[in-house]
Order: C-alpha cells, then structure tokens, then sequence
C-alpha cells in the first residue's frame, strides 16, 4: 500500500470562485502533496468581482466537524483562514486548546480584498487573545499588522514594529507579508522568528509581477508554509519555498472572470513528466514510451 502523506486541516471560508478560501486550500494542498482535511467557517457570496455577502457557519456544526475530524484521523498541521465572527475564533481556540495539533499557521483574515468585513470586531479580539498563542506562525498581510497592532505598517522597518507588537500579545513567529508595499518596492516578506538565541529575522524579497490573477495569494501562502510545516520543514525554508510557489502560481495563472482572477494553484500539473511513480505489481506500471 502507498504511505499515507501528511494531513493539513484546513479551517477556512467558502469562496465559491475558488480563488481563496477552503476549495482553494485543499488545491494548494494537493499541490504540495499532502492530503486536505477541512471545516467550513463561512459561506461567502462572491466572485473575481467581490464578495456580496457572508454567512456563518452554526459554530456546533464547527465544533462537531473538528472534532470527527481529530478523532479519526492524524493531523500533521493545521492552516486558519477566514473564521467570520467571535463565535467560531471561541470555538476553533477550544478545539485547538485540547487537541495540541502540530503546526498552525493562522492567517487573520479580516476583509476581502474587496473590502468586504470577514472576521467582526469581538473576533478580531478574540483572535488576538485566545488564537494568537496557540498557533505556530501567524501570517498577516500589511493591513492585517497594522489593525492587529495598532500602528500604521507601510514600509520594513514598521513591518519589523508590527512583528515586535505580535510577539509582545503572544506570538511565537510572524510573517508579515508585504506584497502591498509601494509600487517601486519588491514584494518583501520578513520572517520574524524564535529561536534558542532569542527573535531572529530574515527578509525575502521577490521581483513584483504585474498581475490580475492575485485573488487567493494569502490563502495560498499561508496553506503552502502549513504544508511545508507538515513535511518537516523549517520555518525559514519554509517561507521561502511557499513565496516561490506563490509568485509562480501567479506567473501560470490564466484569465478567469470579470474581476480578479484566481492564481494557478496546480501549475505544477502541467509541467510534471508523464512517467508515473506509481508501481502497481511491477508488470502493469506505466513507463514511458
Ligand atoms: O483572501 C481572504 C479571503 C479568505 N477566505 C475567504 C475569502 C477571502 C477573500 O475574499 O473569501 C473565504
């Protein structure tokens, strides 16, 4: 029998346009082969031209969900994504209080692109109280920093206060995420990591693309770093390989819809050689002609 690959749960909002949110995760999963497990949070009305409308999950459904979920099946990592109100950060943190699962990366996720609000105010507190010190790496982009930590985030050295802010409310290790920093700048992310030397930091910096199919590019790079995590790999490799997998699903993506279209999660499809790894009894596995 094949080995079983590690499993990623991921906790997440529905985009029916699967440019974000849970059907996008469980993509970017595949795509890091690793097998998806999920718990939808919200249902969003949307499109590539915005979200219209939220609704959130009854928090018992949520509950149940997680916990089927933990008793049957071993979880190697976890990824958090858009969790809608104060209800469901409560019930997420319960759960994740008692099960100690390895590796969750929480991405606060709290408005569409768009503008659209998709975590409430009691949750974005609650966040910061009870999610913060339980997850492994929180990844905020530079508007989630700056309302997270109340301090205005636009250049490296306010995303280095930013991380400095999330460490001092209980953060372990911080990505903040700086694809929306000045036109002229490149896309940098800076890692700020512990370490048994104390906070240590690293910068990754990546030539900008000029892209409409960047809808879902947090979703993938926080679900990539979980399933990196899953593997077994550090937290600084990590990063990087999930920022190259981002800018390259940015780069394979092809024009969907009116509004900003989806990356390619599964870019990587296209490109693998048509000799098969899978061996059945020897006599019957493909090879190449
Ligand atoms: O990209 C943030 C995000 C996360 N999750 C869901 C979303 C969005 C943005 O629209 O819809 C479900």
């Amino acid at each position: 029998m094949a080995s079983t690959p590690p499993v990623v749960l991921t906790i997440a909002g529905f985009d029916p346009s699967s440019g974000a949110g849970i059907t996008a995760d469980i993509k970017t999963i595949a795509a890091h082969e690793c097998y998806g497990v999920s718990c939808i949070t919200a249902f969003t009305v949307q499109s590539t031209r915005g979200v219209r409308r939220v609704e959130s999950v009854d928090p018992g459904i949520i509950a149940e969900t997680l916990q089927e979920l933990a008793a049957d099946v071993t979880v190697n990592a976890v990824h958090i994504g858009m969790l809608g109100n104060g209800q469901v950060v409560e019930v997420v943190a319960d759960f994740l209080d008692r099960e100690r699962l390895p590796h969750v990366v929480l991405d606060p996720v709290l408005k569409s692109s768009s503008g659209a609000d998709l975590l409430d105010a009691a949750g974005t507190r609650l966040l910061l109280e009870k999610l913060l010190p339980l997850a492994e790496l929180v990844t905020p982009n530079l508007d989630e920093a700056s309302v997270l930590t109340g301090i205005a985030v636009t250049n490296l050295a306010e995303m280095r206060a930013a991380a400095a802010g999330l460490h001092a409310l209980g953060a372990a290790n911080v990505v903040v995420t700086g694809g929306d920093l000045d036109p002229g700048e490149k896309a940098t992310d800076l890692l700020s990591f512990t370490t048994g030397r104390g906070i240590e930091e690293e910068v990754f910096k990546a030539a900008r693309q000029r892209s409409n199919s960047t809808h879902g590019t947090g979703c993938a790079f926080s679900t990539a770093l979980a399933c990196h995590l899953a593997h077994g790999r550090g937290l600084p490799e990590a990063v990087l390989l999930s920022k190259a997998y981002v800018w390259s699903a940015i780069a394979n993506a092809y024009p969907l819809g009116h509004g900003v279209g989806p990356l390619h999660h599964l870019f990587r499809m296209g490109q693998q050689r048509r000799q098969s790894t899978v061996v059945s009894d020897g006599e019957h596995a493909p090879s190449r002609s």
